[in-house]
């Protein structure tokens, strides 16, 4: 990423994009090197109870844990979640570049990805309604790449196209709808793709405005279908995936990792979550335990409002966004209550405290 992404992406995300570049280089100076440990999150009790109300299945991080130690694998950190802040510019520039990854999925899984901006999922795109978008696509990665921004009213055959290694390809969008739109990588064979994580959540902001969230977060589900691990790393397996039998399903690219260290609200705030479903190909059945949705809006469109739901239907390539006050604190685990996704990493907690 450059610096035009500054206005477009938070200053959070800037920093992890240029950490995540600097352990890059510091890796391809020294690969034989042993790995940096996997820094371990946090798990409390509260946690572990709520947790085992929701699944009593076993950790999905053994089914195809590494054998070796893995190589030029970036130390896992956790993708924070928060809906990050829109600039007010009525034209952002925004430049993401593609890069071919060894990220963890899950505890100890090292997975071989192609990447938008080194993590999956890219970095979450903020605009508001109204907005022209700028847009570089720089291919940094090994093979051909494109980009599909659904929040986009534009010709494939002109903009979505395939670019080479080093190429870059620069289109104009303007973001017309609000809502939770999925981008993703189109290039054939697109399962793919997908499945090697290119994918990200753009969020557009309506015209109308929106009530002040306490805490707004952004979701990506997503599956991966991994082969057995060579010297340490997994590859995505197309036959899985081909099956739509997934060894891991996340929350932002990484199984469980809101069990281990939770989201936070307190009791009575407005919590607003933006919910992308990359797939490639599972639905999300989007569920807080313990709580009803005040308010649910299909495809984050304020004008698709639906009141008092249980769970959201969140269709591959698809977004929702939902609202919802909790009135007692306590440890609420959010799923997809398609329990066997959920049994295999997508799974959170979010903690809600008196003060
Ligand atoms: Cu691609």
């Amino acid at each position: 990423m450059n610096t035009h992404t500054n206005s477009i992406f938070s200053r959070r995300n800037f920093l992890k994009a240029a950490g995540l570049a600097a352990g890059a280089a510091a890796l391809s100076s020294c690969a034989s090197a042993a790995p940096t440990a996997v820094a371990k999150p946090t798990d409390t009790a509260l946690n572990r109870a709520a947790v085992a109300a929701a699944t009593s299945t076993p950790s999905a991080d053994n089914a195809a844990a590494a054998t070796s130690a893995p190589v030029n694998v970036k130390p896992f950190t956790t993708y924070d979640a928060t809906m990050p802040a829109i600039s007010a510019d009525t034209t952002k520039k925004l430049t993401i570049e593609s890069s071919d990854q060894v990220l963890y999925i899950a505890n100890g899984v090292a997975f071989q990805a192609w990447t938008y901006g080194g993590t999956v999922p890219g970095p979450v795109v903020a605009l508001n309604e109204g907005d022209e978008v700028q847009f570089e696509l720089k291919n940094g990665s090994n093979m051909a790449h494109s980009i599909d921004f659904h929040a986009a009213q534009t010709p494939p055959s002109k903009n979505y196209i395939s670019i080479q290694p080093k190429e870059s390809l620069k289109y104009n969008w303007k973001a017309n709808h609000p809502g939770c739109f999925m981008y993703h990588c189109g290039t054939p064979f697109v399962l793919h793709h997908m499945a090697m994580g290119m994918y990200g959540a753009t969020i557009v902001r309506p015209k109308s405005g929106l009530e002040k969230a306490d805490r707004e977060f952004v979701l990506v589900q997503s599956e991966f279908y991994v082969t057995a691990p060579t010297n340490g790393v997994v590859q995505t397996d197309l036959t899985k995936a081909l099956s739509g039998i997934p060894d891991y399903v996340s929350f932002n690219g990484y199984a469980n990792q809101y069990k281990d260290k939770p989201l936070t609200a307190k009791v009575g705030e407005l919590v607003r979550m933006w919910i992308m479903n990359a797939g490639p190909t599972h639905y999300s059945a989007f569920h807080v335990i313990g709580t009803i949705f005040d308010a649910a809006y299909q495809s984050g469109n304020p004008a698709n409002k639906m009141v008092g739901v249980q769970t959201v239907n969140v269709y591959p390539g698809s977004g929702m966004m939902v609202e919802f006050r909790i009135p007692e604190a306590g440890a609420y685990p959010f799923v997809t209550h398609s329990f066997a996704d959920a049994s295999k990493g997508a799974l959170g907690v979010l903690t809600v405290t008196n003060s």
